[in-house]
């Protein structure tokens, strides 16, 4: 293979760059050993894979750039309207190949590839995820923005270029141990830097009272640290048209790179201090999922994106309108991913009225109009708070402007509900005693004409429980946008062999740009021949996944067994210790009866805990440490085994869900706003067991109850029992086999030598009140999984449900949410490119 490259590329450095070819393989060719040899100084003998994968996808930018630029203009010289598309996060995974694919090069650079005599497989495997995510809140805001870009939309997001994204996670002993994510290092070909649309902002400081010519009274922002921010742009193309759009993030740096007094006086390490500090912002992402816990850097980070992109927003549209003020809101909106943009409300406020002189109902009007915020939780720990110490210290001008807005906002309270100081306390934006805080949420709320929950149970309980008062006060505000995925990567990139089977099916290749064209697949369900050609692909997928469990784990799984799958982030309210105890009450009923005849299962875990998350942590190692106990034991004969597949990111998600036959989607009803990955697996065929929480609720409506495993308390029952006042202790003991699994994993059984290993986790169960109803839910869970064992002994019954749940979960691409945002919030039509 090296010498066909080898060959390959001394013909190349002899012919003239950019050697224009009319066939596609061989200009492809041409542009990947162009970039191999002029971008990356690199010959064919030396280079290592991931030569090979910069160089190709240096070539596959060239063709996204030249659409990426026709986008823009066609933008605007047609003056659009756009969405800019505000979050703190983007989980992006690999670009290499949804960017082939988008950009339609894709089989093209496969042959040219393997013409060259690279080996793909290594190629592909040498790009870094791009995970400038935690969860699910930052995958969602990647696929919402390859199908904005897929639906023609104008569309831009801007976000922090994080030099580290989430932590790597290595377990030790089965401790889960951290390091860094340095997804850079190697460069990202991906990010297009653009130092000439780099923003100037400013921070920390005072506000000074001061008089106008006029002799008005003008606050006056001072003394504040300067920052600059400068834009890295990541070409977002969509799948089967023109438009490439772009996600633009933010590296921050110092406005001097040294500080000349300092350094002439000696002092070289107080001359880069400010240099230093400043390049902090970009540095990291904070690996929380749940908790906000008020540290400085974050709202420092928070400010400096917002602050930046609302300038470059501001830049854009007044290159066209002069001082156009007056359509602003026509040509711009702008949606809050979560409350960590909120400050933009406030922002936009203090330019409108401290920089641009507008007055305040002006300015105000403009803002609601502007802005729209997307709740993605009713965790009360997860809403964000600041206190207002803090605020007034890091964006004194700020606070001030929220007080104001507050002020005016409490009058129509009070309004609204005459003498009534409860009132005016549950609705305002600062949260008195102990300490006051801003409640970000509520900032979001008032300052945006829409406010809309992810899945229609999420919605109702926004509208109920989180913000009752508001709904009252802003009748029509409150939305529903059930969550979507990219049919793309999750179906097409991630899983080609069914792909393929669904063209071939359906005769046309268009369903990843119209997925309820899968609806059709249902006619073949019953078909004893498709659902061997279905089944045979699942087989493949989890032979090739079996092949990663021996890999990362070291341990040997038969790919006849169920394939049994909990994946996302580690929470109690997620409920992976409730997936653990059903494991054990399966490993004691085999030691009871080795002669069970239970399907064969492999439980497939994969989570990370966020770092200062203790109890998460304790989780994991209880599953590790348990599991390996499981996977030793011969006594069972194979029939159980547990694999916790170490760092989940996007890229071994695309892995695992391919491979899945079920999907565990059990947390305690009424806490998961959505859920995305339930949609991911229920499209690749794997069935779910659940509760009736979040998305999981319409995805039951749309597979049809035989279809899917609901269990557990609904949102009502967990409500009653808690009213009632819940006892973990009453159902521990009414339930034998549950007080006997509990009781084993509080045991030193699994952990020989170390005291007291799971002590956190069995307290939280019992003692410390079990405060997402574990034990209420076991018993309902564990028949669930009776019911699922049954159906998987009857192959056809299993191959038709699996099918139907691909055929049926349409409606969840994130293509019919964002084309529900753009007529329902966004108002704003398609550009298509020609
Ligand atoms: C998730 N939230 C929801 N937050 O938990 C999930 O149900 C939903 O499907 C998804 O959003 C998309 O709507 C989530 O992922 C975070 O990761 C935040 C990161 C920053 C700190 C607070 C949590």
């Amino acid at each position: 293979a090296k010498t066909k490259a080898a060959s390959a590329q001394a013909k190349t450095v002899a012919a003239p760059r950019r050697r224009a070819s009319d066939d596609p393989v061989e200009s492809i060719k041409a542009s990947i050993l162009d970039h191999l040899t002029h971008t990356f100084a690199r010959d064919t003998a030396g280079a290592t894979p991931r030569d090979w994968f910069l160089a190709t996808a240096m070539s596959a930018r060239d063709h996204l750039t030249s659409r990426l630029i026709k986008t823009q203009s066609a933008h605007n010289d047609q003056n659009v309207r756009r969405l800019y598309y505000l979050s703190l996060e983007y989980l992006m995974g690999r670009l290499l190949i949804s960017s082939l694919q988008n950009a339609g090069v894709y089989d093209h650079t496969r042959q040219a590839l393997e013409e060259l005599g690279v080996d793909w497989e290594a190629l592909r495997a040498s790009e870094d995820d791009m995970g400038l995510g935690n969860g699910g809140l930052g995958r969602l805001a990647a696929c919402f923005i390859d199908s904005l870009a897929t639906l023609d939309l104008p569309a831009i997001g801007y976000g922090i270029n994080y030099e580290f994204g989430l932590f790597r996670q290595a377990f030790e002993n089965g401790h889960q141990v951290e390091n860094p994510d340095s997804w850079m290092i190697y460069g990202t070909p991906w990010e297009l830097m653009h130092p000439e649309y780099q923003q100037e902002v400013q921070i920390y400081g005072e506000v000074e009272n001061v008089f106008d010519d006029s002799g008005n009274y003008r606050p006056q922002w001072v003394n504040t640290h300067k920052l600059v921010g400068v834009p890295n742009d990541i070409p977002v193309p969509g799948y089967g048209t023109e438009t490439v759009n772009i996600l633009r993030l933010w590296t921050s740096h110092a406005t001097e790179p040294l500080d000349l007094n300092a350094f002439n006086e000696g002092g070289y390490v107080e001359a880069v201090r400010n240099k230093a500090t400043s390049e902090t912002i970009s540095k990291v992402l904070y690996p929380n999922d749940k908790t906000e816990n008020g540290k400085e850097l974050r709202l420092v980070q928070q400010y400096f994106f917002v602050a930046c992109s609302l300038k470059d927003i501001i830049r854009r549209h007044m290159r066209v309108e002069g001082n156009g003020w007056h359509n602003f809101a026509d040509k711009v909106a702008v949606q809050l991913n979560d409350t960590h943009p909120a400050i933009a409300v406030a922002e936009l406020l203090r330019i409108l009225i401290d920089e641009e002189s507008l007055d305040w109902d002006e300015a105000w009007a403009i803002i609601t109009k502007t802005f729209a915020y997307t709740n993605h939780t009713l965790l009360p720990e997860a809403l964000e708070k600041w206190g207002v110490p803090l605020y007034a210290r890091v964006l004194p001008r700020h606070l001030q402007l929220i007080y104001e807005i507050n002020r005016r906002h409490l009058e129509t309270v009070a309004a609204k509900w005459p003498g009534d100081n409860e009132m005016l306390s549950t609705c305002s934006i600062v949260e008195e005693g102990g300490g006051k805080q801003l409640r970000m949420a509520h900032l979001a709320v008032v300052g945006s004409h829409a406010v809309n929950g992810v899945a229609a149970l999420h919605t109702e309980l926004l509208k109920k429980d989180l913000f009752p008062y508001f709904d009252t006060l802003f009748p029509g505000k409150f939305r529903n946008k059930t969550n979507g995925i990219t049919p793309r990567r999750w179906l097409l990139d991630c899983n080609p062999a069914l792909s393929a089977l669904i063209t071939k099916t359906l005769g046309r290749p268009d369903w990843p740009r119209n997925l309820d064209l899968l609806q059709a697949l249902g006619k073949e369900a019953d078909q004893p021949a498709f659902q061997q050609e279905f089944m045979a692909i699942k087989r493949v997928n989890k032979v090739a996944l079996a092949e990663t469990i021996q890999e990362l784990c070291g341990i040997e799984v038969s790919p006849d067994a169920l394939f049994d799958v909990q994946i996302k982030r580690l929470h109690e309210y997620k409920r992976q210790h409730l997936n653990l105890l059903h494991i054990v009450a399966l490993y004691r009923r085999l030691l009871q009866n080795p002669d069970l005849d239970m399907v064969p299962r492999v439980f497939v875990f994969a989570a990370k805990a966020a770092p200062g998350y203790d109890l998460a942590k304790n989780i994991i190692r209880a599953i590790n440490v348990i599991g390996a106990r499981i996977n030793h034991d011969e006594r069972i004969q194979g029939k159980l085994k547990v694999a916790f597949l170490p760092n989940y990111r996007v890229t071994l998600a695309e892995k695992i869900i391919p491979a899945a036959d079920l999907s565990e989607q059990i947390s305690t009803a009424g806490k998961e706003a959505s859920g995305t990955g339930n949609m991911k697996l229920a499209l690749n065929g794997a069935l779910t067991i659940g509760t009736l929480d979040g998305a999981n609720v319409e995805i039951g409506e749309e597979v049809g109850d035989d279809n899917i495993f609901i269990f557990g308390m609904t949102v009502e029952e967990v409500e009653a029992v808690r009213n009632a006042g819940y006892r973990p202790y009453d159902f521990y003991y009414a339930d034998e086999e549950l007080r006997a699994v509990i009781d084993w994993i509080g045991s030193d059984y699994f952990t020989p030598g170390e005291r007291h290993a799971f002590a956190p986790l069995h307290h939280s169960l019992l003692d410390g009140g079990d405060p997402y109803m574990v034990l209420a839910d076991f018993r309902s869970y564990s028949d669930a999984h009776l019911a699922v064992d049954a159906a998987y002994r009857d192959s056809p019954r299993w191959a038709k449900m699996a099918i139907m749940n691909t055929a049926r979960v349409g409606k969840f691409s994130s293509d019919r949410t964002i084309r529900e945002y753009a007529e329902d919030i966004w108002n704003l039509p398609p550009v298509p490119v020609k």
